[in-house]
C-alpha cells in the first residue's frame, strides 16, 4: 500500500493512504541509509507500507523525492543537515511585520536553500494589522525589496482575516511548506485560511518578543480546495547546508546574471579585483543589505567549512 507521509513524531509515522492515516514505523535498515541527514523519512515522502495486525504499519520504501527543503541541524556542524519536508512544489518563508521583527538575513538564507533545491520560494509579511509610522518604512522596503528580485511577497493579518485571498490561491493543488521564526502566525495563519486545520497557536513573549515554540512537529495537511500545507516549527536560525562558498552567489537572483563578468571564475566577489558585483554594488545596483547579508553567509560557510575539516 502506498501512502504520504504527513506526520513524524519520534520513531512514529503517520501515513495518508487509501484506507485513511496509519501510524507506522520505519524498518532499521533506512535510519543507516539517511546519510548525513538527522531525519530519514520526512513530511511529504511518498512510501510503501506493510500493514501489520495491529493496525499500524512498516515503511518499507522511500520513493524517490524530487525535491527536498533542508537546513543546518540545529546546533550541528555544517555537514549534518535537516530535511524538513520533501517533494514540495513551493516554500514559504513567513515573517511578521513586528513581534518578532522582519529578520531578512532569515529570508535571504531561507532563499537560499529553496534556490539550491529549485523550489520555487515566496515571502509571506504577517500582522499588517501592526503596521504603523515605526514599522511601515522598513516592511514597504523589504516587500519592494524581494518583489524587484522577483519573489512573490505576500501581506497577510492572520487576526484580521486580510490577505488570505492570494495566499489560499498559492497554495492551491501543490504541496507547499511554510516555515519561518516561532511567533510569526504561521500555525494562525493555516488556521484562518483554512477552518478544518484546529493547529495550536501560542503567545509572544512579552519580554523577549519572541515566539515559544508552540508547533514542535512539522504536519502536512489537505486543503480543502486541493494541495497540501505543510505547517512547521519555529526556527531560531536557517542554517545553511551542501553550499561551496564560490556558489553561494549564484542563488542570489540579483547576482547570478553577473557572475560572467568577474576576473576570476571562482570569485567570492569580497576582495577580489576585476568583480562585477562589486561593481554593481559600488554601483548601487545590488542593495547594500543584500550584499552584507551575501558577507555574512560567506562567512559563516567558510567558518562551517573549517569547523567540518577538524
Ligand atoms: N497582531 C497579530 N497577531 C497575530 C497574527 N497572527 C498571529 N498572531 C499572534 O501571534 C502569536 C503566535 O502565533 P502562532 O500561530 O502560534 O505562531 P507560529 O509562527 O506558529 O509559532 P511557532 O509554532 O512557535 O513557530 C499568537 O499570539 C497569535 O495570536 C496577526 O496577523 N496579527
Ligand atoms: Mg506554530
Ligand atoms: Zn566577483
Amino acid at each position: 500500500m502506498d501512502g504520504l507521509v504527513v506526520r513524524t513524531t519520534g520513531s512514529w509515522y503517520d501515513v495518508t493512504t487509501d484506507d485513511g492515516v496509519v501510524p507506522c514505523k520505519v524498518r532499521g535498515r533506512f535510519r543507516l541509509e539517511g546519510g548525513d541527514s538527522t531525519n530519514p523519512v520526512v513530511i511529504g515522502d511518498r512510501v510503501r507500507i506493510q500493514g501489520q495486525p495491529d493496525g499500524t504499519g512498516v515503511i518499507v520504501h522511500l520513493y524517490d523525492r524530487s525535491s527536498v527543503l533542508v537546513r543546518r541541524a540545529a546546533g550541528r556542524r555544517v555537514g549534518v543537515s535537516h530535511v524538513i519536508a520533501a517533494n514540495l512544489d513551493a516554500a514559504w518563508v513567513v515573517q511578521s511585520v513586528d513581534l518578532p521583527r522582519f529578520n531578512p538575513g532569515f529570508v535571504d538564507r531561507f532563499l537560499v536553500m529553496a534556490g539550491v533545491h529549485r523550489i520555487p520560494a515566496g515571502i509571506v509579511i504577517n500582522k499588517s494589522d501592526l503596521l504603523d509610522d515605526r514599522t511601515g518604512p522598513p516592511i514597504a522596503f523589504w516587500a519592494d525589496l524581494y518583489r524587484d528580485l522577483g519573489y512573490p511577497v505576500l501581506l497577510t493579518s492572520a487576526l484580521h482575516a486580510e490577505g488570505l485571498e492570494p495566499l489560499r490561491e498559492a497554495l492551491k493543488d501543490r504541496i507547499s511548506v511554510v516555515a519561518g521564526p516561532s511567533g510569526v502566525g504561521k500555525s494562525t495563519l493555516l488556521n484562518t485560511m483554512e477552518e478544518a486545520l484546529d493547529l495550536r497557536t501560542g503567545e509572544v513573549s512579552a519580554r523577549t518578543r519572541k515566539g515559544m515554540h508552540t508547533t514542535t512537529v512539522a504536519s502536512l495537511h489537505a486543503l480543502e480546495g486541493g494541495g497540501y500545507v505543510a505547517d512547521t516549527p519555529g526556527l531560531r536560525e536557517f542554517g545553511l547546508v551542501e553550499l561551496d562558498p564560490p556558489h553561494l552567489s549564484h542563488y542570489f537572483t540579483e547576482m547570478a546574471p553577473l557572475l560572467e563578468g568577474c576576473r576570476y571564475p571562482n570569485c567570492t566577489h569580497d576582495h577580489e579585483p576585476g568583480c562585477a558585483v562589486i561593481d554593481a554594488v559600488d554601483a548601487g545596483e545590488i542593495s547594500q543589505e543584500r550584499y552584507a547579508s551575501y558577507l555574512g553567509m560567506l562567512g559563516s560557510l567558510r567558518k562551517g567549512e573549517k569547523d567540518v575539516g577538524r
